[in-house]
């Protein structure tokens, strides 16, 4: 059986499964934030990745795909309906972000999701090499560090939740929360996005569990009386800042920015580039932008809104009501504001090429980030990386994690539709020597700490634990 000194576990591998040139299914690499992250670390030190293969039921074995091990885990459609669809995108996920919609809570849900998490624990289990380290991705694998542990006490298990954790008073809704935070507490790493999360963490352990905290550590007691220390604390996950600047520099990309200014013809563009989620407060964003037009603060002409909302999770219902309600929004204001020469919104349910997106960053006047509640929000960071001439706005929600380091954006809060209303006319209407000022301090932040700095600091401190651990 092929092991690897780190074992990456996360819901989906970083490959598609496609067909070849000569009808043979192959694999394709689909390169996310995640795998730039830990590319470096993987090849320094021999890595595998655990992970759904995109389609249901499929069984493979164990492949190799440039150097890295990849083991798929295989779910049947009643999985995904009820771990991935369920319990991970039905009750975590709109509990984990203050409830926006209504968690659902499921017994049948809970017992996908502790199966399933079984068996990516298992196979991460079988392939991590003695004494190495497992690192195991976000919302729908929370009892896998725990269940790692069980398996191979020898080895050094980092977590990280990539979406926010919700206060004490939503956390306890959860009917399964004494087992979730023993789940994660089998890590030595916990991290989390901003320093908010890694509070609420801590409140709900000592409040559950009763284990006492201190700073970024959580002491957990143990039948030998010897207690394991967990850090919990905040690592920002960043974007690889130089590819997206290095996108934006090439000059197909760079004509096909003029050209889409041209072709929208507007004074003005204003953009928004979300997942179609309820949390990304699209619908809060149309509502402000609508009534500027119907206010007739802003014509169409003067001020175009560009919505790219690519398509997610179509199975789970809140999607597809959100969808409805986002496209008749849409075709309101457009049937009541756009001109046969002009449209009010160019609203796109569709996903676009990386180059295509960083075209639009790029004729983008002002890129409106306006999430009810989100981990951290990439997109802000990818806007403000691709701003080489320091000109451009960027609004952008107080409750994004992505505010804790972009603090020089023009913070809002979605819900205040007078706020957000006079704030994108200040982010119309901003003087370029602002601009510039604003965006030169967050092109620095973005810059000095991107996502290959983030991995590193991860896996600095579960080195150091690894060390520690065997110095004793
Ligand atoms: C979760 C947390 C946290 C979107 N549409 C297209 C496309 N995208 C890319 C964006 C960006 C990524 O997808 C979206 O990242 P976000 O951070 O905005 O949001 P989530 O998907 O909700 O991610 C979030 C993140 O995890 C990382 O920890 O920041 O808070 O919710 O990179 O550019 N890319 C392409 N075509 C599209 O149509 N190529």
């Amino acid at each position: 059986m092929p092991r690897a000194d780190l074992v990456v576990v996360a819901n989906r591998l970083p490959v598609d499964r496609v067909e070849g040139p000569d009808g043979e299914p192959i694999w394709r690499r689909s390169p996310g934030g995640l795998v730039t992250a830990l590319e470096q670390a993987m090849h320094s030190l021999d890595g595998a990745w655990v992970g759904w293969g995109g389609k249901p039921d499929l069984e493979v074995e164990p492949f190799e795909l440039d150097d890295t091990l990849l083991v798929p885990v295989s779910l049947s459609r009643e999985d995904l309906r009820d771990y991935y669809e369920g319990f991970s995108n039905g009750t975590i996920w709109p509990l984990y972000h203050d409830v926006i919609a209504a968690p659902e809570f499921k017994r049948s849900w809970w017992d996908a999701y502790v199966r399933v998490n079984r068996r990516f624990a298992e196979a991460a289990a079988e392939h991590v090499e003695d004494g190495g380290f497992v690192w195991v991705q976000d919302y729908q694998l929370q009892l896998v560090p725990q269940m790692v542990r069980e398996l191979r006490p020898d080895v050094t298990i980092g977590y990280f939740h990539h979406i926010p954790f919700p206060a004490y008073a939503l956390f306890a809704q959860l009917p399964w929360r004494r087992q979730v935070l023993e789940g994660l507490l089998g890590a030595d790493v916990v991290g989390f996005q901003r320093l908010a999360d890694a509070g609420n963490f801590q409140r709900s352990i000592r409040r559950l569990l009763n284990y006492p905290t201190k700073g970024d550590t959580v002491t957990v007691p143990t039948i030998d009386d010897d207690p394991r220390v967990v850090i919990s604390k905040a690592y920002p996950i960043s974007i690889d800042a130089n590819h997206f600047l290095e996108l934006a520099k090439r000059p197909d990309v760079i004509a096909r920015a003029q050209q889409l200014r041209e072709e929208i013809g507007s004074e003005k563009l204003m953009l928004g580039v979300d997942r179609l989620d309820y949390t990304k407060g699209i619908r809060h964003r149309l509502k402000a932008y609508g009534e500027l037009l119907a206010d007739g603060r802003i014509s169409g002409h003067e001020a175009t809104l560009v919505q790219i909302a690519s398509p997610s999770r179509p199975g789970v219902e809140a999607y597809q009501e959100l969808r409805d309600e986002i496209e008749m929004t849409v075709a309101r204001i457009n049937g009541d504001y756009s001109t046969v020469e002009n449209t009010a919104i160019r609203y796109l349910h569709q996903g676009y090429p990386r180059e295509e997106m960083v075209a639009l960053y790029l004729a983008a006047d002002v890129m409106l980030v306006t999430a009810l509640r989100d981990g951290m929000n990439l997109v802000a960071k990818e806007y403000v990386a691709v701003r080489g001439d320091n000109t451009g706005v960027l609004v952008l929600s107080e409750f994004a994690g992505a505010a804790d380091e972009l603090g020089s954006a023009l913070l809002v809060n979605p819900h205040d539709i007078e706020g957000m209303k006079d704030i994108m006319m200040r982010a119309l209407t901003m003087p370029p020597a602002e601009q510039a000022r604003r965006m030169k301090t967050m092109r620095r932040k973005v810059f000095d700490n991107d996502v290959e700095k983030w991995g590193q600091s991860v896996l600095s401190d579960l080195r150091e634990i690894r060390a520690r651990r065997r110095s004793q």
